[in-house]
């Protein structure tokens, strides 16, 4: 049966996948959003549910930098790539907090956790992973780092219960040629060891590629054929190929997860981030893999024999009306959130928002909560009520990639008038496109995006629709804003300087597909 790339849309980038008899399950980066890494569940590797995150409290995932001194995080930190991995009887997730503790790992007996305490490692560069061998040793894999290494993949043996490298940190390939030689991991399969790892950089460069050795650490022989997968400089709708994981099935066929990008427009651009994806993976008699096509992969492509369908239950789309006492796995916070900073209790059915003094221009901790943007075409909606009592208190939806790249719909207060405005801000850009009076309490705030445009609107209590603004999603991509993320749609509010005296409330938040054929 056909499915669907991406098999995870928006902005889920690095995936790594491990299978526990018929389960599997899938992790990725997510930066400075909290909770940290959404983790996933499936029986069929195209219906993914997600079943939690793996760094829940600021213990786990503290977004404050240790390196920068400015007690900040800018977007483009945090948590990069993790590898799920089971061994032993736990999970294990090992990844990096980039400008906070570097590499660490956490395990749980449970999926859907909790996961225990970070424990910290003495291991350098990002993107590790871990081998479980036969023999019960365990192999950590990662990229080299800027301690003057050559650049490449490095590796060391390691005890998981401890954190602790047991042997020195050796250089066991460099890859191809390509840059930044990374995303690695390491596979027992048949005799032989395999190293899976990303070159050329996650942009439209990027490439898989694949050695294997009759040792773990080597010599590793290079696949004849390397790149094993790229779509660099070929026509298709999806680029920039690469970090790829590899799991067995249950029937014996071999899948890879791995991220790409869809991108829009002419030079290229994309705004929704890197997203994950599926190929099936085939052996030569030689013994090497071959990944989808030779090398290329589809946005329709043949699942596995045990693929029989989408499951209607796990879109999360359409209405959430804050009716729970928890907010969904789909939201997430900029960086740690404010103590206070949000209930769902001040006021059932109704998300309560309370701004300090941190607002989007920002790299701080301010009051948002937000979900990726999953589609091209869509119509997100909130009804708001906001009565903010000082001038420059501000509550609105914003269509947001960074601090520095970002364009929202807001309530605010000037000179003792309520108003509602329409922003930009694009890089050193930032302007106030329109502000309108605002002389009702509650408002529909809207965004609608197509491949080109965010167009925002506001609708008052008589209905009356005002189109307010728009906004190129051009200047929200990756390729003009930088980093490594894509567009939030956020619910957010904020002081400007100092904390608002007034909470907003959110009624619901809708986010309707427009063209599920994109
Ligand atoms: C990730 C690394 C990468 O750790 O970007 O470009 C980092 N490739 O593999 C964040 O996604």
């Amino acid at each position: 049966m056909k499915f669907e790339n991406p098999i995870l849309s928006g902005c889920y980038p690095d995936p790594s996948i491990c299978r526990v008899g018929d389960d599997y399950y899938l992790v990725n980066s997510s930066f400075t959003y909290y909770p940290g890494i959404p983790i996933f569940h499936s029986q069929d590797l195209i219906n993914w549910s997600q079943i939690g995150h793996v760094l829940t409290s600021e213990r786990q995932l503290p977004l404050s930098s240790k390196k920068s001194g400015s007690g900040t995080l800018n977007s483009f930190t945090g948590i990069y790539a993790p590898t799920i991995r089971y061994g032993n009887g736990r999970f294990y997730v090992i990844s990096t907090n980039v400008e906070h503790s570097g590499n660490f790992m956490v395990w749980s007996e449970n999926p859907e956790g909790p996961w225990s305490d970070p424990i910290y490692l003495d291991w350098s560069g990002i993107d590790p992973s871990l081998l479980f061998d036969r023999d019960g040793k365990v192999y950590l894999t990662g990229t080299g780092s800027n301690n003057d290494e050559v650049s490449g993949i490095y590796q060391a043996e390691f005890n998981p219960d401890t954190g602790a490298v047991l042997t020195e940190r050796r250089m066991i390939w460099e890859g191809t040629g390509g840059s930044f030689p990374e995303g690695p991991h390491l596979y027992r399969i048949h005799d032989r060891y395999y190293l899976v790892i990303a070159e050329g950089g996650t942009e439209f460069g990027h490439m898989v590629t694949v050695a294997r050795s009759e040792n773990p650490y080597g010599p590793f022989e290079s696949c004849p054929y390397n790149p094993v997968m790229t779509h660099r400089s070929i026509k298709s709708p999806i680029q920039a190929t690469g970090h790829a994981d590899l799991v067995e099935t249950q029937d014996g066929s071999w899948w890879a997860v791995f991220l790409g990008i869809r991108p829009q427009g002419y030079p290229f651009y994309h705004h929704l981030g890197r997203e994950t994806y599926l190929t099936h993976v085939r052996w030569t008699e030689e013994g090497w893999p071959i990944f989808g096509d030779n090398g290329q992969v589809s946005l329709e492509m043949e699942g596995p024999t045990f693929f029989e369908g989408y499951r209607e239950d796990l879109l999360r789309f359409g209405r959430d009306d804050f009716e729970s006492s928890q907010l969904g796995l789909h939201w997430n916070s900029l960086r740690n959130p404010p103590q206070g900073s949000f209930s769902l209790e001040h006021k059932p059915s109704w998300l309560e928002l309370t701004g300090t003094d941190k607002g989007l221009d920002d790299s701080g901790n301010l009051t948002f909560v937000g979900r990726r943007q999953q589609d091209l075409e869509c119509h997100v909606s909130v009804r708001m009520d906001f009565e903010p009592v000082k001038d420059g208190e501000e509550a609105g939806l914003t269509a947001y990639m960074n601090e520095k790249a970002h364009y929202e719909i807001a309530v605010t207060r000037n000179r003792g008038t309520k108003t509602i405005l329409f922003r930009r801000r694009i890089g050193s850009l930032w302007k106030v496109e329109r502000e309108d009076t605002l002389n009702t309490d509650s408002v529909v705030l809207s965004i609608r995006a197509n491949a080109i445009t965010y167009s925002f609107s506001y609708t008052l209590d008589n209905g009356e629709e005002v189109a307010i603004g728009s906004g190129e999603c051009f200047y929200l991509s990756s390729e003009v804003a930088g980093g490594f993320t894509g567009v939030y749609f956020g619910m957010y509010a904020t002081g400007n300087g100092e904390p608002c005296q007034t909470p907003a409330l959110y009624d619901y938040f809708d986010y309707l597909r427009l063209n599920t054929n994109e």
